[in-house]
């Protein structure tokens, strides 16, 4: 393997690398800082003008990270943890940015990164033992290694509607939002949506539109952010022991809120008073953790229920219309789809700017020229806003348009829904790696945290194939099958499956129903080491 050849300029791509990475967002930088410590040469393909990722793409109102700042950072360099500063106990998006671009250029990442470019084929050829990748300007990379690093949720979802292209008005999504913002003053908006994008954009959208309009489709269980400045005397405990921190949150199941543990305790093991006292607590500081009140909130629907219920008690005492609160209560599983936190989401719904329209049984009929049509109604607005969400954890990995051995194309092998080992492999596309792939905690973790894990272990065994003269590394089928079996069996244990939610891929018309993310992360991180320590059992290497 040959070393890193020099700078890079744009459109100069190198034809040759040892590894090429399809992403620099966060799991893309890492990879390719990984590969110079290794040695290795690298090349990393983003389809953006710039380095972030998510938070590149994700510009609407109001976006910012609900796993706390201080967590939700990179751990491989100390003087990194060190000398960067969060403002807020949640960064917002362009703090975030601005963090990844000092990462890329602190690390020189960027000789290494070419932009504006999408990668429109990737094609193995086991007799070279080589991935041929090609890109929309023209450019055929070769590399041993292929590491997809394009995120978990970057592939919108835009739901297509009768009458689309007839709008008139500005149509935007939230997961690629104009780079110099979107001025709603004087507008008539509406926004299509209410998961976490909705949720974060909405308050903001409302106090600038003349009128708002949201389209909800299922109501949200949200909790308060409480956000505010970071407090530096914790700040400074933090960074006194940062390992520490970081080891205590990384021996949780979601990999954050180590200092804040679930409490071990059921539901009902508590009578009602303290019961509400433990919600209470929650509600008010611990942000995402809210859940950890109990031990059995995703277990038992009894539990759950009584979980719920004081939520949606939270929700009516908020909205004053007693009807719109019963409509922005929700009424599934609570956990099973994504937790989220907002600062004034319910309290926007008193404003008289605003109206919420309930398409849970009256779907959108169809766009108009002037408005969005349901339930034999026209509501007339300027803009309209998708935070529709996205095709979550295998759409952007469907699009790269993937052939491994003898042609075979990714979009048939995953055709019943994803098939990985550990979420870092699949079996037919050797020497391809998923950062945070179906299979793997990822999404249900503090996705930085999960990101190094991945990328350590990747160099990791790159580096053993090196050493032990092994080039070409591929999961075995049976203990694919037997991964894949695990992870829906852990999930069956709880009330995830039990209702529409991205993680199943419900939110996509066609997509398998298969639900996608591995719970826990302490464990599976045990895991990943043992099959590492036992030469990557699980795995056939060849020469
Ligand atoms: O997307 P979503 P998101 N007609 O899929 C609705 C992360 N994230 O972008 O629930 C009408 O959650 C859909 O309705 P339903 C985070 O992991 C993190 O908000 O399918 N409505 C739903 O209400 C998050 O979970 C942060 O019935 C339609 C909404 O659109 C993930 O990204 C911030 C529809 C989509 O919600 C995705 O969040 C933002 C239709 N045809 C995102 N189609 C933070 O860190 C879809 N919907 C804070």
């Amino acid at each position: 393997m040959t070393p890193v050849s020099g700078q890079i300029a744009q459109r100069q791509v190198t034809s040759n690398v040892d590894v090429v990475i399809v992403g620099a967002g966060f799991a893309g930088m890492y990879m390719v800082h990984k590969c110079h410590e290794l040695g290795l040469s690298c090349l990393a393909i983003e389809k953006g003008d710039d380095v972030g990722g998510t938070w590149y793409w994700n510009r609407y109102p109001g976006a910012r990270c609900d796993v706390p700042s201080l967590e939700y950072s990179y751990q491989f360099s100390e003087d990194l943890q060190r000398d960067w500063k969060w403002s807020e106990k949640y960064a917002t998006q362009p703090e975030i940015l601005r963090y990844a671009q000092h990462v890329a250029e602190r690390f020189d990442l960027k000789r290494d990164m070419v932009f504006r470019t999408t990668v429109t084929r990737a094609a193995w050829s086991d007799d070279e033992q080589t991935w041929h990748v090609d890109t929309d300007q023209g450019d055929v990379v070769s590399a041993h290694f292929l590491v997809m690093a394009t995120g978990c949720l970057s592939s919108a979802n835009k739901p297509q509607f009768p009458g689309d292209d007839t709008f008139t008005g500005e149509m935007y999504h939230t997961g690629s939002w104009p780079h110099d913002g979107v001025d709603f003053t004087g507008k008539r908006v509406a926004v299509i949506g209410t998961g976490s994008s909705g949720l974060q954009s909405i308050p903001l959208i409302a106090e600038q539109a003349t009128h708002l309009t949201v389209f909800q489709r299922t109501a949200t269980y949200s909790v308060p952010a409480n956000n505010g400045p970071n407090d530096s005397e914790y700040e400074s405990q933090v960074i006194a022991d940062i390992a520490g921190f970081r080891a205590r949150n990384s021996a949780t199941r979601s990999a954050f809120g180590g200092d804040f543990p679930a409490n071990d305790i059921s539901v009902f093991e508590v009578e009602g008073d303290e019961r509400r006292q433990l919600l209470e607590e929650r509600w008010g500081s611990s942000g995402l953790l809210f859940l950890g009140a109990f031990n059995d909130v995703l277990i038992s629907d009894k539990s759950n229920n009584e979980v719920a219920e004081f939520v949606r008690e939270k929700i009516r005492g908020i909205v004053q219309d007693p009807k719109v609160a019963e409509l922005l209560a929700p009424k599934q599983t609570i956990g099973c789809k994504r937790l989220c936190l907002d600062t004034n989401y319910y309290a926007t719904f008193n404003r008289e700017n605003v109206t919420l329209v309930d398409v849970s049984t009256s779907p959108i009929e169809r766009l108009t020229p002037h408005g969005v049509f349901t339930d034999g109604r026209e509501f007339e607005v300027d803009v309209i806003v998708f935070a529709t969400g996205f095709d979550a954890m295998t759409g952007s990995f469907l699009k790269a348009n993937i052939h491994g051995r003898n042609g075979l194309a990714l979009t048939e092998a995953w055709s019943a829904g994803p098939l990985t080992y550990l979420g870092l492999n699949t079996r037919g596309f050797p020497n391809m790696f998923l950062v945070t792939g179906p299979g793997s905690p990822s999404v249900l973790t503090n996705m930085i945290v999960s990101i190094e894990q991945h990328v350590n272990w990747i160099g990791d065994c790159i580096d053993y194939m090196r050493a032990s003269g092994h080039r070409v590394i591929e999961a075995d089928e049976q203990a694919q099958s037997d991964w894949v079996n695990y992870v829906n069996m852990i999930a069956g244990y709880t009330l995830f499956p039990t209702c529409n939610s991205w993680y199943l891929g419900a939110n996509v018309p066609g997509k398998p129903r298969v639900f996608m993310p591995l719970l826990g992360y302490s464990d599976y991180v045990a895991k990943c080491e043992q099959v590492a320590k036992a030469d990557y059992q699980g795995f056939e290497l060849s020469a």
